[in-house]
């Protein structure tokens, strides 16, 4: 795997993308692995890193500057299952029905998908008997993926995992990722991969946490270990392009408070949707392509992290309690940049079992089941699983029934 991390005297590093010597603009402090839940005796050894994010104004990649190695993040104690969330599998299962609708005429059509974690995307096709591959370095969740039937390998994806699947399986008609081309710094091997594993006429279709809705909302916690990059449609273009591959249909999705799908071919392959010169003009307008933009956004995330800490501040002065719900990855940025301690909140509620009975990585917040939050209602639940609150607010109604509130933080800090 290509993962050469720079470390030069001055804070410069070279772009991930096209090597471009630049300066991160702002840091958001020592921050842990983000999904390193763990017990009290291991909180002296804990990794902590400097998170500094940069913007490159030669690819337009906005990116981190350090973060752990990609095996320190993806094994087999990775704490993510994508399965935790019953909307976001109805999410995939449209999604898989619009990959097959891209290769409806092969006759011989092959799934890859990269990031596949437990199979709540390739379940749809494994249920149509459609040949597929996963591809993922977490072998604890590509385990799960394995009972439910799906073919995957335990393996990082990159140029040379691609020769080996086309020998072994010829090629591709559709490569697909969610919530993972973001999460690879050795990003260009990945496309000379694609590039190889693509059959003439395939299709690339992945979604990312969308950089357009970050800047706009100031939802500085999509920035943590994983995320290498926060992507737009001007950087996916130039990503590509190396490879002659073209931006085809671009599509805001809701997921992960607001997304993008990108959908890419060989240039001249297949039509290409109006969406894509409208959303690279939008992106113009909003300043996505200006390093101007994230001095704003920097002093924005300033501001948030302090109108947060002074809410829970004033809430705990008067007597009430919070508890955190949702141990999400997204968390550990909120709750390590604005300096959340178990003073201000008791602990967080989550569902994922290999997470109860831990700690949140870095301000240690004792993490519980899902299953004590009706038994100990706090007086107010700050909501760290903001993304899938439409299924939250469903499942909890007695909490606010009987007099809980909800701290939000997104798109601003509001109680409700
Ligand atoms: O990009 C990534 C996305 C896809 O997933 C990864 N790098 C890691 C992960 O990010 P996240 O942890 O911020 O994802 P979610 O889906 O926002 O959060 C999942 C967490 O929320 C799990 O620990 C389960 C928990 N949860 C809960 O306790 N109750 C989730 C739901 C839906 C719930 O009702
Ligand atoms: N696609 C799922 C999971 C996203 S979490 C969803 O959207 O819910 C990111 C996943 O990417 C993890 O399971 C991680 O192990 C995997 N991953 C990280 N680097 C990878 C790489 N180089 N190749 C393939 N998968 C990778
Ligand atoms: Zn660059």
């Amino acid at each position: 795997m290509k993962y050469n991390k720079t470390d030069k005297k001055d804070n410069t590093f070279n772009c991930w993308v096209c090597s471009n010597e630049i300066e991160p603009f702002m840091s958001f402090g020592k921050q842990p692995i983000a999904n390193n839940f763990l017990l009290e005796k291991d909180f002296d050894n804990e990794y902590f890193f400097e998170m500094e994010t940069a913007f490159c104004p030669n690819c337009y990649s906005f990116q981190l500057k350090n973060q752990p190695s990609p095996e320190q993040m993806f094994n087999e104690n990775y704490a993510f299952f994508s399965g935790t969330s019953k909307l976001m599998a109805d999410h995939f299962k449209k999604f898989s029905s619009m990959v097959l609708s891209f290769i409806e005429s092969d006759k011989d059509p092959f799934v890859v998908e990269i990031g596949s974690n437990d199979g709540i995307m390739l379940t749809n096709f494994a249920k149509k008997n459609i040949k597929h591959l996963g591809i993922d370095p977490s072998e604890n969740v590509v385990n799960v993926s394995k009972e439910k039937g799906i073919n995957a390998v335990v393996d990082f994806f990159d140029e040379e995992v691609a020769k080996k699947t086309v020998e072994k399986y010829g090629k591709a008609s559709a490569f697909i990722a969610a919530n993972v081309m973001c999460h690879i710094p050795y990003i260009n091997s990945i496309v000379d991969g694609i590039d190889i594993l693509m059959k003439d006429d395939g299709v690339v279709i992945f979604e990312d946490p969308y950089l357009g809705e970050v800047v706009k909302k100031t939802t500085y916690d999509q920035i943590y270990d994983e995320h290498t990059f926060l992507f737009s449609a001007h950087s996916i273009k130039e990503i590509f392009a190396r490879k002659g591959f073209e931006l085809i249909d671009l599509i805001p999705q809701e997921t992960h408070g607001g997304s993008m799908r990108y959908i890419l071919a060989k240039k001249g392959a297949r039509t290409v949707s109006k969406n894509v010169s409208e959303i690279l003009n939008l992106e113009q307008d909003q300043g996505l392509t200006s390093p101007e933009t994230f001095k704003i956004f920097k002093n924005n995330c300033e501001e948030y992290k302090r109108k947060l800490l002074s809410t829970l501040e004033e809430i705990r002065s008067s007597g009430k309690s919070i508890a955190g719900y949702a141990a999400t990855s997204k968390s550990t940025t909120i709750i390590n940049y604005c300096g959340i301690t178990n003073n201000h909140i008791d602990c967080i509620y989550d569902t994922t079992p290999i997470k109860q009975g831990k700690f949140s990585p870095g301000s240690h917040i004792p993490i519980k089941p899902h299953s004590d939050f009706s038994q100990n209602y706090p007086d107010y639940a700050l909501l760290f699983g903001y993304n899938h609150s439409k299924e939250i607010f469903a499942k909890e109604k007695d909490f606010v029934a009987q007099g809980g509130k909800w701290i939000t933080y997104v798109p601003d800090i509001k109680i409700i």
